[in-house]
């Protein structure tokens, strides 16, 4: 049984990983406006990988006995000023995410509620993966600045990123 403080941040961790979503659709959409392709889909894998994350929550919440309720989803913006701009948004919504799951577990560990922990740290080792991919496309498109020729081999790369659901196994 979950007690309704757990509870309530879960449901409010759902609805973050459900914008988080939304954004980075978002953002395979401002991509495609700018036909970056490879970076469109470097952020439609991020986008279905935040679906899995949202899935795993709600799959908790009800395994533990309690309800999943969703919230309303905030827009996401839809245009950015540059190609960095946008990724950098990318690395900071991601160190935000990881401060919100730190609030979870703090949560979790004060109700002592050992399972919730638990499943928690899966999202724990998650984020710290989720913020060095993050940074590590900010700082390649920091790199290559204005260089058109080297925003072209970066989009190449980009779009030969693959989705692989790691919630499962
Ligand atoms: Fe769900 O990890 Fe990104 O936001």
């Amino acid at each position: 049984m979950l007690k309704q403080a757990v509870l309530d941040k879960l449901n409010d961790q759902l609805a973050k990983e459900a914008y988080s979503a939304y954004l980075y659709y978002s953002m395979v959409g401002y991509f495609e406006s700018v036909n970056l392709k490879g970076f469109a889909n470097w952020m439609l894998i991020q986008a279905q990988e935040e679906m899995t994350h949202m899935h795993k929550l709600f799959n908790y919440i009800n395994d533990r006995g309690a309800q999943a309720v969703l919230q309303q989803v905030a827009q996401p913006p839809h245009t950015w000023d540059s190609v960095e701009a946008c990724v950098a948004e990318t690395y900071e919504h991601e160190c935000m995410i990881s401060e919100a799951i730190n609030e979870c577990v703090t949560l979790a560990i004060k109700e002592n509620d050992h399972p919730t922990n638990t499943m928690l740290q899966w999202f724990v080792t998650e984020q710290v993966e989720e913020e060095a991919n993050a940074d590590d496309l900010l700082q390649k498109v920091r790199m290559i600045g204005d260089n058109s020729s080297g925003l072209y081999l970066l989009d190449n790369e980009l779009s030969r990123r693959t989705f692989v659901n790691e919630t499962e196994g």
